[in-house]
């Protein structure tokens, strides 16, 4: 199996986060993928790759043109007005404010264009962006060029932007990404299995209404756990895409036996949809040693769940969300692809 992967990541980095009532370094850090690329070559998992595809021209077809063009400018208008570290957003236009107008202030941009603060821009922020968005796209490629399964190995995750927000440590979608781009190369129907910790509010925005592609998410239920406003197992899609959107949360603290059984129920909705491809939101915070989340699968189960995706028999891209546990994530990520690849 090739990895996709482009060391343009390492830019985004030093940035803060607000957690508890602290300052304290964004959880979501450059040795994340750092550990997992020396999991991968330990492994011998295959070849790893650089991307090849545009992954902005794509992203232009899942995400509002305004949306990205802030992207673009976000960190250097941060300079423009004066601040300095990390720019991250603390208004938004909630209830009985007004969200159909920009603001003009770069403080005013960054809340409109976000959900959450979790999202903060430094200097090598876009880049990484771009270049997470460049690996998604190019992994796609590999499935479409007859390659049966790829991993893209990305940071900045993708899975809580929406079509005009960033938040929750993510700016450009990019499973999203991936999947239109195999759309674009022909497939008629894809599947996004999202088993991050956190449900994927971003990819069930972009897709919401759309019969194309099928949103398949397993959770932590979202009265307790981030995104806490989306993620509810009556969101069933819209219009065209209604039937299409299935949330399937689940309690904190679920180890593998409920786990397990619950993507034994997605895989069997994925069978049923009956796509030409799969691409997997593969959060790996369901990890019981993950400092931010509250699952407990173990080592030993990421193997299985790679095994039972591998039942699919379908061309299969698996795409990195979360995972905070920095060591555990390259062994369990090495864990699922190597459990799908000897299923
Ligand atoms: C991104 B992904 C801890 C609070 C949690 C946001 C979590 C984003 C998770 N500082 N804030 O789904 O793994
Ligand atoms: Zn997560």
């Amino acid at each position: 199996m090739k990895t996709v992967y482009s060391p343009d990541h390492i830019g985004h980095s030093g940035h803060l986060e607000l957690d508890g009532g602290r300052l304290l370094p964004g959880f979501e850090k450059p040795e994340r993928a750092q550990f997992v690329l020396d999991r991968i070559e330990a492994a011998n998992l295959g070849p790893v790759i650089a991307p090849t595809a545009d992954g902005l021209e794509v992203a232009a077809k899942i995400h509002d043109s305004g949306y990205l063009t802030f992207l673009a400018k976000a960190h250097d208008l941060w300079l423009d007005a004066g601040y300095s570290g990390t720019a991250l957003p603390m208004a938004w236009p909630t209830r009985g404010l007004r969200d159909d107008v920009a603001p003009k202030h770069v403080r005013g941009l960054l809340g409109y264009y976000s959900f959450d603060g979790g999202a903060g821009f430094v200097p090598g922020t876009y880049k990484a962006v771009t270049a997470a968005a460049d690996c998604a796209a190019s992994g796609a490629d590999l499935l479409s060029a007859g390659d049966t399964s790829a991993f893209v190995l990305t940071r900045p995750p993708g899975h809580h932007a929406g079509r005009r927000f960033s938040g929750g440590y993510c700016y450009i979608n990019n499973a999203g990404v991936a999947a239109q781009r195999l759309l674009d190369n022909g497939a008629k129907r894809v599947s996004i299995l999202d088993v991050d910790y956190h449900h994927g509010n971003g990819t069930q925005e972009i897709f919401y209404d759309r019969a194309d592609v099928q949103f398949i998410s397993i959770h932590a239920d979202p009265d307790y756990a981030f995104p806490y406003f989306l993620g509810r197992g009556d969101e069933r899609g819209a219009g065209a895409g209604a039937g299409f959107n299935h949330n399937l949360p689940l309690p904190i603290g679920t180890d593998f036996h409920d786990w397990g059984g619950t993507l034994d129920r997605a895989c069997r909705l994925i069978a049923e949809y009956g796509p030409d491809a799969i691409v997997v939101s593969l959060g790996l915070d369901t990890y019981e040693g993950d400092p931010i989340s509250r699952f407990r699968l173990t080592r030993f189960d990421y193997p299985k769940v790679g095994a039972r995706i591998a039942q699919l028999n379908r061309p299969t891209l698996f795409v990195l969300e979360g995972g905070y546990a920095v060591e555990a994530i390259g062994i369990n990520a090495v864990g699922v692809l190597s459990g799908f690849l000897g299923a």
